[in-house]
Formats: structure tokens, C-alpha cells, sequence
């Protein structure tokens, strides 16, 4: 069907009618009430009307035939030439037709709709009667205003080089703007408007027009054009709320959006100026030295000082930034105000006073605390010093900021905003980018909107933007933050500024990212000794051509006679002048502090404490038990609910645990948590899985069976003025929320934070935060925190990635002296040799142990980090259980365990000394028994193992000293602590003179692997170890191990039947009960014959059944939740057939998190309720 073009406006009556008649139903309706306004309109305004339309519809006709037949003013109507403002403007045949054409794929048959594909045969859908062409030159009018706010950034002059564009450099700037909007408009509209002087309503999603309802097209292109293809691309049409978008609009579109007034003007000039004039001095003070100057991107430092302006207007009290070394020595001298002369202090090679290996000056950090001229409000700023790592540092500042709010009680980040810098090429190539800002919606880790500024130079050190992405901008990657990404000209400081404003807002307003992408360009090469020529020939060229944006922008103000050029020049004389007072001052300073650049002052934490002393860290055992009460019990009646049979079950073993005066690990790490809590120190506790925990042995969190999202932590509920309890499941993310968790921890000392590596093994992701940070933060800062790493660690058969923690690996990073014996003789020696070092590493193998060591993290005048190898098996191990008396106001942490067994009581007796650590304890207590020889082997733990106790080791040479040394690990010998231990035993033993004897090693062989995944081979290596340190097994020792196991299984079957015939008794009275009470059901009779039949079944079944699971059971103390986590515990390592594999255990849903699978349904109670003595 051919539409005929006029019939639209020859009479929009009839248009309604016919579609009245035509349509039905909700098309009617959404039609009539738009049509209807413009009908009326029509009706009153235009000259056609219903009277008149069959004239017109005459004159049409006429005038297709022979365009000189009807009048002149006729001729320009129907030819789409008239300036009707009053009348919808109809357009030539053929700008329809190639509409049509473009819509029904070129075709131009028209008059389908639908999109048929002709052939004759298709049945073709009858549009209604209607002005086609009127409502598609609308439809196409609003389809261009939707381009450009989707796509226009794509044709927005950005790059002040002129080098990016979508069409090239071969362009003029000019040629290339109007290219590249034709380019945005044609990719998706093949339509051209041959009068835009056409007016149009413009829709309600664009504000282009302010006040105004309509515009002519040509202004419609026009104000699009300098909204989204101008200095600023605006990227926020992804975001997925409209209301957001509208907002957007409103501080972009609107005329006069970007308007600012002469003084703001003078402002941005008076900054710029202090930006450039930064550098300049720089540069000419200190001309061969490395500072990593803005020039290019000058305009970061007043776009910097707007937004902390706007968000201290809007509330903000304290800011903490992260960025690299780009600008840096800027941002602190003039955003953050710290004294020029301290900065200068750092060029003049000064020996600092305090301990500690410094970093270079664009590493520091710094914290100011001035009052905001603008605002006449206080501000806290704060720079996080950071490592050469690129972006590392983001998760750090957000940690840092959350922690701040938590701290300030900013529940939505109102006082607290943190910002952080990028570089364009580390922006989008490192992951860690990616790590950090996916936290953002995370309830316990959203930072409530971050402001991110990108300095895109368009270069990364020296590589091509083309050979270090794949995407189109470098900030592509902060696409999935659903928020608004601003590319912006550098050389345009007052879009930019405005940029930075509606930043500040945007993130004041909606608490969700924000990211400036100020597109500059780098004016020296990478550093400034560095020449750029080498491999940015052509760029380097225009860049040298280039005015810095300073003198173009006052040149600007001038034309515009906001100021003179006088003004100008002596603005940069007084800051020449500031520069120059400032180095002067500098040089009289004669030694500095690198405390001066600390960036988490604690105030009133070091002051008038004594560093050395160590508060106790045990409790009376009345707090264990009020602990113990709540932990242990489901969640109070008025709650209503309903728990999991299962862990209903575990907290019925719990209870039991304190009835019996004894703690299993969940048990040991919740009372150290509850009574830290108690003590006002704020507990967060963070990694994949924590809540549960990985192994299924926390459960802090209770999930309600009926309800969606009802949870219940009982730790939050022990003291009505106890601290906040945290623990909260992360991302999937090591590195991100590591860093985040450091950041955390350094906010305040009165906090203890920990993460929790899934498995050790994957705590190798967030090296960078190991090793930049966490082991040299203090040294390279004066950063201390006291920050806690769990990494669970063991041989357990599970696979070469599910069994290390890498023990070496954080030994070696320990920065004490293997060749120098301490003076233990100090009685402060513990405290001093800690404070020293600068980490803890343990492997601890006591739920009280575990107590202590976290207790002992904030209870003393410093902090330091803690790294903790945490158990898999030995979470449910019988024997790794603690007393409450290893708990109590007598009770500390033990750097080693020593023997206290057989061999600890007659050690003259002691034939062979084993030192160990961690899981393998339990491995050779029961081996050792197993050999007999309890009183010839004594086996002493290191839980400590940096820093060494070497006074304590002392000790067990001197009570043991005819005994051979030993040194048994799991691990392989290039990896454990051998490697550490072995260089400190001998300087023991040296320094103890009367000693010749040496350790011996006894371990798995060196390996690239870290553990097997083979089974079988798993259990050899573990039958040399033993077989090394207590010889084979006799035939005595095999006939007693077979008697005993012998006597277990008969006890287990005994057990077994009898407790299975029980429950089935109960259960038959159970259902007899139920069936007299009711009396129902006429089948029930049937049912129960057919039930008792499978009873008697089961019966005869039972005694076999149970001895299986009697079997089972034995093999297994515990199951773990997770396929890769601990096998089974290593009492059945032996009895393993040496030659058949076992197969592998596949992944079961844990039914009974502490219990086997198999001695579930016998429902007996836990075998590993008491210890298993
Ligand atoms: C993680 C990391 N990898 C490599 C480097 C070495 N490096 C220092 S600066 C730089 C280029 C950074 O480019 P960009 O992010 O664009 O920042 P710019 O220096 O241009 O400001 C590189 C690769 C580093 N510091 N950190």
C-alpha cells in the first residue's frame, strides 16, 4: 500500500476516525490520547481542516501530475518548501521512499509493514490510514536525538592532539567532526531531511530545547552537536535507570548547562596556573630528576580541587585518594596543600631519622586536615602511598574508605569519598582494575560510589593506545559499573571543570561510580629524562606544536575580557615566587621523617604506650561460657526460626563441647571473636565462603529455611554494647579483596580483620598485595596494620592445588636475620622481636593457640601483620581440641608446644627429637604410637615460626640433649619451612656451644609441584616420611594395630545395631501413635504391610549395613563440604592399599557437615564429641 502523504494532515479527523475504526483494543487507546492533543491542534492552526480536505486532497492530486499546475504557494507546500510553522511538514516522495527503502531492507516496495518478503504469496498486513510521513519524520527526528545521546560521544572532538577519531588523522579537525557525526547519524539512519528548517516536538527524552517544546530540525542537529560531539562525550546511555539517564541529561543538555560565571573562570585559570607552574619549577630546579609531570593533563589538578570543592559543599568531610606516579608530587602540593618545602625536602637527597627503607618521593603517602576555602568547611585528605604496581592500590584506598565510614558511622558514605587516579594504558590492562571496581555493590564492600579520574595520556610508557586494548576507550572497563563514564578534552578546561562538578554531584546524589576519562596527552616522554621520539615520532611533533592549555586558556579569558593579560602574567610570577620561598625553606631543612608522609595517622595510639608490653590474652571462663551459650544455641524462640537439621545437629555438638570444658577450631576462633567484641574491637572477618566457611565448620551465619534472606549471626548478640561483628562471602577475588581488607585494617588499630584464602593455594593471585604491601608496607611507610591471613594449608592427597598455602614463600619474605641469635635474655624479647619483623607466620595446631594469636593481635602497643596456615582436616580433628583451662586468665599464646607426653616426662630416655609444624603433628602422634615408641620420640610443635623462638628451641636442646634432631614436614623439601627453620636451627645450636649435633630433614622430596594428585602416591610419600623418622612397622606393631582395629569395628557394629534398633522402635510407635489418632486413610492398613515388609527387610539388612558404616566412620573423622577439600584424616593413611588406588571420593552435598555421609541414618552420636584419648 502506498501511503499517500497527505492524508495525514489533510485531515487528522479522519485519521482518528479511521483508526478508530480500524483498531481496537490498546492501540485505539495509546493512539487517542497522543493523536487526539494533535488533532485539536491541528484542528485550530492549520489550513486544512475537515471542511477543506477534499479540496486539498484535489489540489494533491493535481499537483502529483504537474507540480505547475496548482499555485506557487501550493507548489512549495505539497514540495515540502514552505515555512509553515503552524503546519506538520510533509516531505518529498522520495526522502519516504528511501525511509521505506532503508526500513523494508531497500526494496522500496512499500506499504508493508512488518517487514514482509513479498513474493506474492506472504499475506500483506493493511496499516491504517494515517500520515505516514509526518509520524515517521518524527519517529526519525527522535531516533537521531537517541543516536546522539548513545553514540555521539563516539564523534566528540576529545583528542586535543586530533590523532583519535573515528575517521582518522588524515582529516582536518573540522572536516572530521562533521564526518564523524554524519558517520554516528548514517550508521543507523539512511534518511536525509530536505528542509531543516521543519520544526519538530521535540520528545520528552531530551532537554535540548529548555523551555522550548519545538525546534527547528537544523537546531536540533545544531544543540545535539554541542552537547555530545563537542569537547565532552557523555557515555551513560547503558545505564539501566531512566531517571538516572534524565539526570544526566539535565546537567549535559540543558542550554546553558556549561555556563561559567567570570570569577569561576578566574578560578580555573589561577589553578591551572599553579598546575603548569608546579612542573615548570620543577623542571627547572631539578632538571635532571624524575618527577612524572602532568604537563599535558594540566587541567587534572583544578578538575581535582572542584570535585573535593563540590563534595565538601555536599558534605564530604574526608577524601582518600588513590593514584600512580603521574601528577602526583602535584596533587599533593596543590589538592591535598602539602608544603611545597616538604616536597622539596625530598629532591635534596636527605638522610631521613627514622627506621625503615623510605620509598621514592612519588610513592609516599600524605594526610592533611585543612579548612576548604570554598566550602569554609574542614576537610581530611588523605593519599594512599602505594607501590609502583599500577592500580594496586585501588582496593587498598576503598578498604581504607569503608573502614573511615564505618568508623564515622557513614552509613551511606555521605562523609566519606574515595577518588582514585588511573593511567589510561594500567586502567584497562590490569585486572586488578576490574577486582576492585566489581566491588562496588557489594553491601560489605561498596565504598557508596567511587569517583574515578583517568589521566589518558594516550600513551603507556611507550605503547600505542592500538596495541595495549582491544576496546574502544580505555575505560571500557568500568562499563559494568552502570554509571556514567565522561571522556573529555584536557585542552578544554571549563568542560572538563564542568565534568568534574557534575561528577561530584552525581556521586553525592546517587552514591554509585563516576568516571572522568580527561583525554591529554604526556608533553615529556614517559619520565622526564626519557625522549619520546624514539617512539611517538608524529605525536611528539604536534605536541611540540602545542600551547600548554595554561596560556591557552588565559589567551581565552582575555578575548573574552574576563581578565588582561597582565593579570595573567602575574599570576604566574606569585607562584613562581611561592616556589621559589618554598625552596629556599627546603634547603634549610637538614634531615626529614618518613612518619611525616604517613597516610593513617591512628592519633592517640602510640602516644604514652609502652610498645613492648603485651596485654594478656586469656579470659575467665565464665565469658567463654556466656559466649559459648549464645554461640551454640539457635536463634531465640521469638525469632521464629527455622534452622537447618543439620546445624541445628553441630550446635547440638557445640553444647556439648561446653559441657565437657572443651573447644573444637569454630569453637576456639568464636571465642576469641566474641571476647574482642565484648572488649569494644570491631571484628570483620572477609573472603570466599566465610560465613560458612569453606569446610563447613563456622556456620556464623544461620540461613532461615523458610525465608528468603533471614539470617541470624549469633555473634552479633553477646553483649548489648559489644563492637560490630562483620563476616561477610566476597567476590570471587583474592587480590581485590585483600587489598581491600589491608585498607580496612589500616583505618584504626581497635579493629581486627581477617581474610580467608578459599585454600592457600589461591592466595598466590593477590601476590602483589603480599609483597608491595602487607610484608613491606610498614618498612617503605610506617604503615603498620595488623591485618590477619588465614590460608588453609596441608598434605591431604587433594591435589597439587589444594594442599599448600606456600609456607616458603612467606618465610622468605620475613625479613629476620637467620645468622644472628637474638638476645633472648631481654625479658621484653617476644614484643621486641616481633616489632622487629616484620610479619608473624604460624601454623597452628590448638583451637586455644588460635585464641591467643588472634587476641594477641590487638593487644599490644603496635601491629603487625598475622599470617596463619589455618588446618582443613585438623578443623574436625578428635584430637586438635582444647581445654577451657588453655583458654583462661592463666593461659598465653605458645610460640611451641613442647611434648608433654611419655617422652616429655623422662627425656634423658629420648632417643629422637622431632620438630614440626602445623598438620603433620597429628600425623606423627599417631604414628608414633603406632610404633611404639611414645617414650623414645618426643615431638615438639613450632606454632610460631617467624619470628623464630629461638630462646624456646634452646630450651628443648638443653632438656633433650642426647636426642637426635629431626625436622619432619609434609611438604616437599623445597618448599615448608625447611628452608626457613634450617638456617635458624643451626645458628641455635652454634650459638648453643656445647651442641655438634645437626637437624636432619625429613619430608617429601624436591618438587615442582606442590603436592601430588595422585592418591597412591600421596600415601607412599607419606609411608617414607613416617617410615624415615619411626622405621617399618613390627610385626608386633601390625598384630596390635590389627587387634585394635579388630576390637573397633566389633564395638561399631554393636553400636551400630543397637542404636538402629532403637530408632526403629521409636519410629513404629511413632507411626502407631499417629495412626490411632487419626483413623483414616482406608489404604493405611495395605501401606503398613507393605512397610513393616520393608522394616523386616531393613532389619535383616541392618547388622551388615552398620558394620559398613562402623568401617567408614573409622576412616573418616570428618567429611568436608568440598571435593578438594581435606581427605580423609591420616589414621587411614596406612591401611591405604599401597598398590590399588582409591578412588577418588566424588563431591556429595554434605547432609551432616560434621558428620560421614554413611552414619547418618544411624543417627548416633557424634563420634567426635569427646577427644579422642
Ligand atoms: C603492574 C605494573 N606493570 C608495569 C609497570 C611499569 N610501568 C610503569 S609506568 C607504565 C606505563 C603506564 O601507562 P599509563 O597507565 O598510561 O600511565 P602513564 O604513565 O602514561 O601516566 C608501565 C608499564 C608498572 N609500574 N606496574
Amino acid at each position: 500500500m502506498k501511503i499517500n502523504p497527505i492524508y495525514g494532515f489533510r485531515n487528522n479527523c479522519m485519521f482518528i476516525n479511521r483508526s478508530r475504526q480500524k483498531l481496537h483494543g490498546g492501540a485505539v487507546l495509546a493512539a487517542k490520547s497522543s493523536n487526539q492533543s494533535l488533532f485539536e491542534k491541528n484542528k485550530r492552526d492549520s489550513v486544512v481542516n475537515g471542511s477543506n480536505a477534499v479540496y486539498v486532497e484535489k489540489l494533491f492530486s493535481k499537483w502529483s501530475r504537474d507540480p505547475g499546475s496548482v499555485n506557487a504557494s501550493w507548489n512549495a507546500y505539497f514540495g515540502g518548501k514552505a515555512s509553515t510553522h503552524n503546519l506538520p511538514q510533509p516531505k518529498s516522495r522520495k526522502s519516504s521512499q528511501s525511509l521505506e527503502e532503508s526500513l523494508s531492507g531497500g526494496g522500496g516496495k512499500g506499504g508493508t509493514l512488518g517487514g514482509g518478503s513479498g513474493g506474492g504469496k506472504a499475506p500483506t498486513i493493511q496499516g491504517p490510514n494515517a500520515d505516514w510521513k509526518y509520524i515517521d519524520d518524527h519517529l526519525v527526528v527522535q531516533a537521531i536525538i537517541r543516536a546522539y545521546q548513545t553514540r555521539g560521544h563516539l564523534a566528540a572532538d576529545l583528542d586535543p592532539l586530533g590523532i583519535v577519531g573515528p575517521t582518522g588523522s588524515s582529516l582536518s579537525p573540522e572536516n572530521k567532526k562533521v564526518q564523524a557525526t554524519k558517520a554516528v547519524l548514517r550508521q543507523h539512519y539512511y534518511y536525509t531531511f530536505n528542509d531543516l528548517n521543519a520544526v519538530f516536538k521535540l520528545p520528552y527524552t531530551t532537554l535540548i530545547g529548555g523551555d522550548e517544546q519545538f525546534l527547528p530540525l537544523q537546531e536540533i542537529l545544531d544543540r545535539l552537536e554541542r552537547v555530545y560531539c563537542g569537547h565532552i562525550g557523555v557515555e551513560y546511555m547503558m545505564i539501566t535507570s531512566l531517571y538516572k539517564c534524565h539526570w544526566i541529561r539535565q546537567h549535559f543538555e540543558k542550554p546553558g548547562a556549561i555556563d561559567f560565571k567570570p570569577d569561576d573562570k578566574k578560578l580555573i585559570l589561577e589553578r591551572l596556573t599553579r598546575s603548569t607552574g608546579f612542573e615548570n619549577f620543577l623542571a627547572k630546579k631539578f632538571i635532571s630528576e624524575k618527577r612524572f609531570g602532568i604537563e599535558g593533563c594540566d587541567i587534572l589538578i583544578p578538575a581535582m580541587k572542584e570535585i573535593v570543592d563540590e563534595s565538601s559543599r555536599l558534605g564530604v568531610e574526608s577524601i582518600f585518594i588513590g593514584m600512580a606516579h603521574r601528577g602526583r608530587l602535584n596533587v599533593l602540593s596543590n589538592v591535598c596543600r602539602k608544603p611545597i618545602a616538604d616536597i622539596l625536602t625530598q629532591f635534596h637527597g636527605i638522610k631521613a631519622m627514622d627506621p625503615g627503607s623510605g620509598d621514592v618521593k612519588y610513592h609516599l603517602g600524605v594526610f592533611t586536615d585543612r579548612q576548604n576555602r570554598q566550602s569554609n568547611k574542614r576537610i581530611r585528605i588523605t593519599v594512599v602511598a602505594n607501590p609502583s604496581h599500577l592500580e594496586f592500590v585501588n582496593p587498598v584506598v576503598l578498604g581504607k574508605a569503608r573502614a573511615e565510614m564505618f568508623q564515622r558511622g557513614d552509613i551511606n558514605g555521605d562523609k566519606v569519598l574515595p577518588i582514585i587516579l588511573h593511567g589510561d594504558a594500567s586502567f584497562c590492562g590490569q585486572g586488578i582494575v576490574f577486582e576492585s571496581i566489581h566491588m562496588s555493590e557489594l553491601p560489605a564492600y561498596t565504598t557508596y560510589g567511587t569517583i574515578h579520574i583517568v589521566v589518558n595520556n594516550q600513551v603507556g610508557f611507550t605503547t600505542d593506545p592500538r596495541f595495549s586494548r582491544s576496546s574502544r576507550y580505555c575505560t571500557d572497563v568500568a562499563r559494568v559499573l552502570n554509571a556514567p563514564i565522561f571522556h573529555v578534552n584536557a585542552d578544554d578546561p571549563e568542560a572538563c571543570i564542568h565534568c568534574a562538578r557534575v561528577a561530584a554531584k552525581w556521586r553525592a546524589k546517587f552514591h554509585k561510580d563516576v568516571v572522568i576519562d580527561l583525554v591529554g596527552y604526556r608533553r615529556n616522554g614517559h619520565n622526564e629524562a626519557d625522549e619520546p621520539m624514539f617512539t611517538q615520532p608524529l605525536m611528539y611533533q604536534r605536541i611540540r606544536k602545542l600551547k600548554p592549555v595554561t596560556v591557552t586558556y588565559a589567551e581565552k579569558l582575555v578575548r573574552e575580557g574576563v581578565i588582561k593579560m597582565d593579570d595573567y602574567t602575574a599570576m604566574v610570577s606569585g607562584y613562581e615566587k611561592i616556589c621559589n620561598e618554598a625552596f629556599e625553606e627546603s634547603k634549610k631543612n637538614e634531615s626529614f621523617k618518613y612518619s611525616d608522609w604517613l597516610d593513617s595517622p591512628w592519633p592517640g595510639f602510640f602516644q604514652g604506650r609502652d610498645r613492648l608490653k603485651m596485654c594478656p590474652t586469656g579470659v575467665s571462663v565464665k565469658v567463654l561460657e556466656h559466649i559459648g551459650n549464645i554461640y551454640c544455641a539457635p536463634p531465640p524462640e521469638e525469632r521464629n526460626f527455622v534452622v537447618h537439621k543439620g546445624i541445628l545437629r553441630i550446635l547440638g555438638q557445640r553444647r556439648k563441647m561446653l559441657q565437657d570444658r572443651i573447644a573444637d577450631w569454630s569453637l576456639g576462633e568464636a571465642f576469641a571473636f566474641g571476647t574482642l567484641l565484648k572488649d569494644g574491637i570491631h571484628v570483620r572477618v572477609s573472603g570466599q565462603d566465610v560465613e560458612r566457611g569453606t569446610f563447613s565448620h563456622r556456620h556464623h551465619v544461620l540461613h532461615h529455611q523458610k525465608e528468603d534472606k533471614v539470617k541470624y549471626n549469633p555473634l552479633q548478640y553477646l553483649y548489648p554494647d559489644q563492637a560490630k561483628y562483620d563476616i561477610c562471602n566476597s567476590s570471587l577475588s583474592e587480590c581485590g579483596v585483600l587489598g581491600f581488607d589491608l585498607g580496612y585494617s589500616m583505618a584504626s588499630p581497635n579493629t581486627l580483620v581477617i581474610w580467608e584464602a578459599q585454600f592457600g593455594d589461591f592466595a598466590n593471585t593477590a601476590q602483589p598485595i603480599f609483597d608491595t604491601f602487607l610484608c613491606s608496607g610498614e618498612t617503605k611507610w610506617v604503615r603498620q596494620t595488623g591485618l590477619v591471613v588465614l590460608l588453609p594449608h596441608s598434605m591431604e592427597g587433594m591435589g597439587p592445588e589444594h594442599s599448600s598455602g606456600r609456607i616458603e614463600r612467606f618465610l622468605q619474605l620475613s625479613d629476620d636475620d637467620p645468622d644472628v641469635y637474638p638476645d633472648t635474655s631481654d625479658c621484653d624479647f617476644v614484643a621486641r622481636q616481633i616489632i622487629a619483623t616484620n610479619w608473624i607466620v604460624t601454623n597452628l595446631t590448638t583451637p586455644a593457640n588460635l585464641f591467643h594469636a588472634l587476641r594477641r593481635q590487638v593487644s599490644g602497643g603496635f601491629r603487625k601483620p598475622l599470617i596463619n596456615f589455618a588446618p582443613k582436616s585438623v578443623l574436625r580433628h578428635p584430637m586438635a581440641r582444647s581445654p577451657f583451662r588453655d583458654f583462661n586468665e592463666c593461659s598465653a599464646f605458645q610460640r611451641i608446644i613442647p611434648e608433654t607426653g611419655e617422652a616429655g616426662l623422662k627425656p634423658e630416655c629420648v632417643k629422637k627429637l622431632v620438630f614440626c609444624s602445623g598438620k603433620v603433628y597429628y600425623d606423627l602422634i599417631k604414628e608414633r604410637d603406632d610404633h611404639e615408641q611414645n617414650d623414645t620420640v618426643a615431638i615438639v610443635r613450632i606454632e610460631q615460626i617467624c619470628p623464630f623462638p629461638y630462646d624456646l628451641i634452646t630450651k628443648q636442646l638443653e632438656l633433650y640433649k642426647d636426642a637426635e634432631l629431626i625436622w619432619a614436614q609434609e611438604e616437599h623439601k623445597n618448599q615448608g619451612a625447611w628452608s626457613y627453620v634450617q638456617a635458624r636451627f643451626d645458628t641455635t645450636i652454634l650459638n648453643f656451644q656445647k651442641d655438634t649435633r645437626c637437624v636432619t630433614y625429613h619430608g617429601r622430596p624436591p618438587n615442582s609441584a606442590s603436592s601430588t594428585g595422585n592418591k597412591v602416591q600421596h600415601y607412599n610419600e607419606y609411608n617414607d616420611i613416617m617410615n624415615g623418622i619411626f622405621g617399618k612397622l613390627t610385626e608386633a606393631n601390625k598384630q596390635r594395630l590389627a587387634d585394635q582395629i579388630k576390637a573397633q569395628q566389633d564395638r561399631a557394629l554393636k553400636e551400630s545395631a543397637a542404636s538402629y534398633s532403637k530408632s526403629k522402635k521409636e519410629k513404629v510407635k511413632k507411626t502407631e501413635k499417629k495412626d490411632d489418632k487419626s483413623k483414616q486413610a482406608s489404604g493405611a492398613d495395605d501401606k503398613k504391610k507393605t512397610k513393616s515388609k520393608k522394616d523386616e527387610k531393613s532389619m535383616k539388612a541392618a547388622s551388615g549395613k552398620s558394620a559398613k558404616d562402623a568401617k567408614k566412620k573409622m576412616k573418616k573423622a570428618a567429611t568436608p563440604a568440598d571435593e578438594a577439600a581435606p581427605a580423609p584424616k591420616s589414621a587411614g593413611m596406612r591401611s591405604a592399599p599401597a598398590a590399588k588406588p582409591k578412588p577418588s571420593r566424588k563431591a556429595e552435598p554434605a547432609k551432616d557437615d560434621n558428620q560421614p555421609q554413611s552414619s547418618q541414618k544411624s543417627k548416633k552420636p557424634g563420634k567426635d564429641d569427646k577427644p579422642d584419648k
